[in-house]
């Protein structure tokens, strides 16, 4: 049972990735709010409680592995690796410039990125081949991929989890962001895939199934995962779009829509509003 404060600072955690992301999006320009927001706590979850990090060494041959398979949603990785200090929180307001070292979709010139992703499909298989060599080595490094609901239509995801089967990787831990809406609408009406769970159960995968905005569920999650030994483990994270944004939340409009000064202010306003709530319970 993990302790009430722990969790409370998590919340919190999660909360500043939330505002690091809105500095990110700005005014007037296109941002991938949605699907960003949806993963704050878990990318908190990993990056400041389970995850061995590296704080003075990005590259540290221990740390454990996260990849965004769903890389459009980089900005909310982004908002942590800035916390952590791998690079200068100035480069915030530069992200997706040239001017800049943030690019729109992850890149392994940036510190912290492990691998090129974003054409949605490859993370797993990424992963699943980093898990193998790290088996191989002997290492206890942990891998960790994040994939979208809507992404589960690309057929690459469905052979890596075959091979992760097959090869009985399980020192990875995938997540699907559950968020039930894609680019232009819900993944229900655009390529519907109903029994998300049932499927994975039938490759051979552990599924667990979460809240993905409950702190305590994702960290008893990865505890769990961490006990499942010859197979891996999915973490199927029900969440919602553009959450702690009212009016992006279940909007696909936010998926990377572009704030107005006004919109801005009123995220900005919300996110005090919740750090506040915070701080009174
Ligand atoms: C191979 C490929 N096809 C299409 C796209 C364009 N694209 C970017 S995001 C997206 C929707 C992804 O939906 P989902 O996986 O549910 O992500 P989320 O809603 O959680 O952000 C699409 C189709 C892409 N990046 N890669």
């Amino acid at each position: 049972m993990t302790a009430q404060s722990t969790i409370k600072s998590l919340e919190k955690t999660a909360l500043r990735l939330r505002f690091n992301l809105l500095e990110m999006v700005g005014i007037g320009k296109a941002g991938h709010l949605g699907g960003s927001s949806s993963l704050a706590e878990i990318v908190a979850v990993l990056y400041f409680h389970k995850m061995k990090v590296n704080k003075a060494d990005p590259r540290d041959p221990s740390r454990d592995l996260f990849l965004l398979s769903k890389g459009h949603a980089v900005l909310i990785q982004y908002a942590a690796l800035g916390e952590l200090g791998y690079f200068p929180k100035t480069e915030f307001a530069k992200v997706k410039t040239l001017a800049g070292a943030l690019q729109g979709h992850p890149d392994m010139q940036t510190p912290g990125i492990e691998a090129v992703t974003g054409s949605l499909g490859q993370g797993l298989s990424i992963g699943v081949g980093m898990a193998l060599a790290l088996r191989l080595d002997g290492r206890p490094n942990r891998v960790h991929v994040v994939m979208g609901d809507g992404e589960l239509s690309e057929g690459q995801i469905w052979e890596a989890a075959m091979a992760a089967w097959k090869f009985k990787v399980d020192n990875l831990v995938a997540f699907v962001d559950c968020n039930r809406i894609q680019a232009t609408g819900p993944t229900c009406e655009i390529f519907d895939i109903p029994d998300i769970a049932k499927k994975w159960d039938a490759f051979g995968w552990k599924v667990i199934e979460i809240d993905g905005h409950n702190v305590g569920q994702i960290i008893g999650a990865l505890e769990e995962a961490e006990t499942v030994k010859g197979r891996p483990t999915v973490i199927i994270a029900h969440t919602v779009k553009g959450k702690g944004f009212s009016f992006a939340e279940n909007n696909a409009a936010f998926h990377n829509g572009i704030l107005t000064e006004e919109l801005f202010a009123r995220a900005k306003a919300e996110l005090q509003a919740q750090a506040e709530a915070l701080d009174k319970n």
